[in-house]
């Protein structure tokens, strides 16, 4: 097939990328680079040594024989660039993750929240218009996030994927519809994936646009077979307070003796996936896409869920580190249940790493291995939700 990568220099794109390759589908990255000039704006680098774009790409070609394409354009801003290409291309699979994806540096500042907006939903908006305008008829895989249903609601009830059976109090009929789960974001970041999930509704709905929202859990760790190869094909791993995780800022930290920066109590309970397992969750919805006229399909990410203390304390077990209980920067559930359906990938095959097969090789790999890169004085999360 001929696919797309939008946002694919990226944490996720960028193994994405190198898997579909390597399945000898035909590869195209679009990016617009923003995410390095963001490192460079807050004076950061990926934990590990990333290698430039051309490298990336000339280091595989080398050692598949395999190309990769790679455009540069800002498909926020260049929207007739992206027709263009489009009409001439006709991909048959857009994987759309070209998003500004940190919640906490959604929340730095004024400038910081309308820059995800406007960047997030532009892009998004972008591509469906273009789709409608150039009548080419491919699959979008977009990543979206768990954080759309919120936290701390739901109870003991499992989180259906995306969509929420409902009958209204009264109706006579007692007739029951499936609609949206109501949309309970976060965060400035989250809230443009559920503006994203409006937008997709209408254009499947409207257009018959075939689209799936995968709606991803916490990525944690680094590698995956195609990027283990050669050290120049190495993925991005984030630390700093605003674009680095949970469980890889507990990895890194561990590794220098920093204590694990938990928020609160560590009372919140999150949906995690490895980074192996999300390229292969792309590549699944990739093959089973929805038909012209369905509503977005939309699976669950995620395969395990865990409370942010207990990771805590399973690094700390594993590496002798200590925990830190510092004040919450964030605006969020001091403690909530999490329990989340994620038949439809397990159905299609899924065989998921667990945090317990993978933990000890990320911080033996790749935490120690590069701790001398770390910047102590970018560890701590700065960016605060309510500032008084
Ligand atoms: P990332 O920041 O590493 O990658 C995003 C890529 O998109 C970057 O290479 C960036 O340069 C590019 N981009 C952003 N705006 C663009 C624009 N206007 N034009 C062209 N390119 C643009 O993020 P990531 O961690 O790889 O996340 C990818 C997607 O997956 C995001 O949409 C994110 O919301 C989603 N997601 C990520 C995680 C996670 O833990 N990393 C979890 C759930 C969902
Ligand atoms: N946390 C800590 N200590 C830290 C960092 C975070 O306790 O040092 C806590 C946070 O307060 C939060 C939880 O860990 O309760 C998760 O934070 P995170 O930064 O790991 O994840 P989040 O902000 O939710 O965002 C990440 C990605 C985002 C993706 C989302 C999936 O950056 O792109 O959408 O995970 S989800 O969380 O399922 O919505």
């Amino acid at each position: 097939m001929k696919i797309w990568i939008l946002g694919g220099d990226g944490f996720c794109g960028w193994p994405t990328a190198l898997h579909l390759s390597d399945q000898g589908h035909d590869v195209t990255i679009l990016d617009n680079l923003v995410r390095r000039q963001t490192d460079i704006l807050l004076e950061v680098s990926s934990l590990t040594p990333i290698t430039p774009i051309s490298t990336r790409i000339s280091v595989w070609h080398d050692i598949s024989g395999k190309k990769i394409k790679f455009l540069k354009i800002n498909l926020a801003n260049e929207y007739y660039l992206l027709l263009e290409l489009l009409k001439k291309e006709k991909p048959d699979v857009i994987v759309h993750f070209a998003e500004q994806r940190s919640a906490p540096y959604s929340m730095k500042s004024a400038e910081t929240k309308r820059y995800t907006v406007d960047n997030n939903i532009r892009v998004t908006h972008n591509l469906l218009v273009a789709l409608v305008e150039s009548k080419v008829n491919s699959h979008i895989v977009h990543l979206g996030t768990m954080g759309v249903y919120g936290y701390g609601w739901s109870g003991k009830t499992p989180i259906p994927e995306g969509y929420l059976k409902m009958s209204i109090n009264g109706d006579k009929e007692k007739k029951t519809r499936e609609i949206l789960y109501p949309a309970n974001p976060g965060s400035v970041y989250h809230m443009t994936k559920n503006l994203d999930q409006l937008m997709f509704a209408f254009y499947a709905k409207n257009d018959g646009i075939r689209i799936t929202d995968l709606h991803q859990g916490i990525v944690w760790g680094t590698q995956t077979i195609q990027t283990k190869q050669d050290e120049r094909l190495i993925n991005r791993f984030d630390y700093d307070g605003d674009y680095g995780t949970v469980l890889n800022r507990f990895l890194m930290e561990a590794a220098i003796n920093y204590p694990l920066t938990v928020h609160g109590s560590g009372g919140q309970t999150r949906a995690f996936i490895n980074i192996q397992d999300t390229v292969r969750c792309i590549e699944l919805a990739i093959l089973n896409p929805p038909k012209n006229g369905d509503r977005p399909a939309i699976f669950n990410q995620v395969t395990e869920t865990f409370k942010v203390v207990n990771l805590a304390k399973l690094v700390a077990k594993l590496t002798g580190a200590t925990i830190d209980y510092l004040d919450n920067p964030r605006n969020e559930a001091a403690d909530n249940d999490l329990f989340v359906e994620n038949k439809q990938f397990l159905a299609l095959g899924l065989n998921s790493v667990k945090l317990n097969d993978g933990l000890m090789s990320e911080i033996e790999q790749i935490a120690l291995k590069y701790a001398s890169r770390i910047d102590k004085t970018k560890i701590p999360a700065r960016s605060l939700w309510k500032t008084k």
